[in-house]
Parts: structure tokens; C-alpha cells; sequence
């Protein structure tokens, strides 16, 4: 059984002004395509071809490179599209409005980690906020495609929220200053999704 691209879940110019269409078509299109369609080479033939994509991610350590940088890939951008969205950003609310501001005293501090983790993340990878196995939420960060859900990441847990660092999600438009995409990202965060992660993952 071969991966699939999912489509986006809403229009590529739907995220602008924040996130530019030329962008979203890019790294769904060709970026997120390639991690699919190189996943499915380097798992054809092998026993993984039969494994479902988090069995795979769990135990990427017994993997090639290829399945640990694709399959990470495929799964990161699949949540990724469904944390964003527009009509967005704002704060959480809720159960997790409560949980986030008893970890980390506010939404604001929050926000402050989560793009301190991304800015400060050399080279490519991604910011996160994970429910860790104590059901606490917490910011992390991983190098590449990895993600904390992985048996090699530092820090493990589920991942609820995100945040692309690559260039590729952000230099047509922001060009080298990540901050500035960091801050820009705030404004298409869709934290009903994220909600929905977290009572799912706690
Ligand atoms: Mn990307």
C-alpha cells in the first residue's frame, strides 16, 4: 500500500496574506509530494511497505535514512496543513487554554518558546508542541524531518502543533528573517485543531 499526498485542506491562497499562495503550492505540491514519492521508494520491497506511517515513524531508528527523512517528512507537513488554516490564529480556548497556561503561565510565553525553538533551531527542522508521556504539554524542537514521536528524537512526545523552520516554508516571501515568519505564522494558527490534538493525545 503506497503513501498518498492528501490534498490541502483549503485553497493554497487561502492562508495570504500571511502565508503566499506561491509558497503553499510549492512546499504542498512539489516539497511535501517529493517526501511522499521518495517514502514509497525506499519502503518498496522491504517489510515497512506493510507497516502504517506512525508504526514506521515510532521505530524509525531501524530504518534507512531515506524512510527516517521521507517518512518524517510525510507525516510532519500531513499535520502541518491541519494546524493552519484561515479565519484563524487568535488564542486557544478550552481545555487546552487552561493546560497551556498552567505549563507555562500564559499563551504568550508560549508563543514566546514556541519561536524562540524555531529561531533558534540551525538549519532546517521544526518547532513543537508536544503532550509528553507525564500528559504535559511542552516546546521542543527537532533537526531535519525528525519529530518527537520518533525513537531517536531527544525529547519525546505527541506532537499537537508544528512549525515548519525550512527555508522552503517561508524565503519566497520572508526571505532570511525566519522571525518575521514566526511572528507572521501566529496569525493562521488554527488552535481548534490543535485542541483536538491535544484531548486526543492527553
Ligand atoms: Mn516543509
Amino acid at each position: 500500500m503506497a503513501f498518498e499526498l492528501e490534498a490541502l485542506p483549503y485553497a493554497a491562497d487561502a492562508l495570504e496574506p500571511h502565508i503566499d499562495k506561491t509558497t503553499m503550492e510549492i512546499h504542498h505540491d512539489r516539497h511535501h509530494q517529493a517526501y511522499v514519492d521518495n517514502l514509497n521508494k525506499a519502503i518498496a520491497g522491504t517489510d515497512a511497505e506493510n507497516l502504517s506511517l506512525l508504526d514506521i515513524i515510532k521505530n524509525v531508528s531501524k530504518y534507512s535514512a531515506a524512510v527516517r527523512n521521507n517518512g518524517g517528512g510525510h507525516y510532519n507537513h500531513s499535520l502541518f496543513w491541519k494546524v493552519l488554516g484561515p479565519n484563524a490564529g487568535g488564542a486557544p480556548t478550552g481545555e487546552l487554554a487552561d493546560a497551556i497556561n498552567a505549563t507555562f503561565g500564559s499563551f504568550d510565553e508560549l508563543k514566546k518558546q514556541l519561536q524562540a525553538a524555531g529561531a533558534t533551531r540551525f538549519g532546517s527542522g521544526w518547532a513543537w508542541l508536544i503532550v509528553g508521556a507525564d500528559g504535559k504539554l511542552a516546546v521542543t524542537s527537532t533537526p531535519n524531518q525528525d519529530n518527537p514521536l520518533m525513537d531517536v528524537a531527544e525529547v519525546k512526545g505527541t506532537p499537537i502543533l508544528g512549525i515548519d523552520v525550512w527555508e522552503h516554508a517561508y524565503y519566497l516571501k520572508f526571505q532570511n528573517k525566519r522571525p518575521a515568519y514566526l511572528e507572521e505564522i501566529f496569525n493562521v494558527i488554527n488552535w481548534d485543531a490543535v485542541a483536538q490534538n491535544y484531548a486526543a493525545a492527553k
